[in-house]
């Protein structure tokens, strides 16, 4: 079958006919790279729910079930198999932390989304991790470029505190929306509050339009 031809290459063009996944800037230009209200540290500060989950990789698994037109639980194994990017990034912490140049490696969310293909009614995402916190955020936000399902952090295994063996980064939304010991993604025709969401944080936290909290 010609690549062309692929139902995946079809899927990709309607997607960009839809400029589905269009949202804001990848990068941002120099002079506006720290968002407002943010300073910057150099260390990585641990935030959590206060309980941090030990994942064999034998029993680690990743479902992406709801509202996909191709639903897949992956292993660990086949979870790695999946192609490998890395991704250079800032971090954005609605505390006012932010961290600059964080160089993670994964899988990139494009392409689980490639293979797991949404529904076209799909338009948010609503994120489970292994201590029972969620999160959802627009599936636009999701599938930029830059986010990537990370397993690892400057050349290393991602560290247990810090979501290993895997976590979501979307460097362009408060850190949040990255959740830690991922293990479930669902697509969603409407948006859905996640634990932080139900309580009081914005739905979507842009940290350049400061949206830290929901005006409710
Ligand atoms: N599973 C899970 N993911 C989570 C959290 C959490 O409590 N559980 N906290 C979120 C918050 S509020 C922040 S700021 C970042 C912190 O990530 P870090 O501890 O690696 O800095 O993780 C996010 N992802
Ligand atoms: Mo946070």
């Amino acid at each position: 079958m010609r690549d062309d031809d692929s139902k995946l290459t079809r899927t990709k063009r309607r997607w960009a006919d839809e400029g589905r996944f269009l949202t804001g800037r990848v990068s941002r230009p120099g002079t506006d790279r720290l968002p407002p209200g943010q300073h910057l540290v150099t260390n990585w500060p641990v935030l959590d729910l206060g309980q941090q989950p030990v994942i064999r990789p034998e029993s680690w698994r990743l479902d992406v079930k709801g509202g996909a037109e191709n639903p897949q639980s992956f292993g660990w194994a086949e979870f790695l198999a999946l192609p490998q990017s890395q991704r250079l990034s800032d971090i954005h912490c609605v505390t006012t932390w932010s961290r600059y140049d964080n160089r993670w490696e994964g899988v990139a969310t494009r392409d689980l989304l490639d293979r797991v293909m949404p529904r076209p009614e799909a338009n948010f995402v609503m994120l489970t991790s292994y201590d029972g916190y969620t999160t959802n955020l627009p599936l636009a936000d999701f599938a930029v470029e830059d986010a990537i399902l990370a397993t690892h952090w400057e050349g290393r295994p991602l560290s247990v505190e810090h979501g290993g063996p895997m976590r979501l980064v979307v460097p362009h939304l408060y850190f949040w929306k990255s959740a830690k010991w991922l293990t479930r993604i669902d697509f969603l025709p409407g948006d859905q509050a996640g634990f932080w969401e139900r309580n009081g944080y914005h739905m979507r936290g842009d940290p350049w339009a400061e949206e830290r909290y929901s005006d409710a």
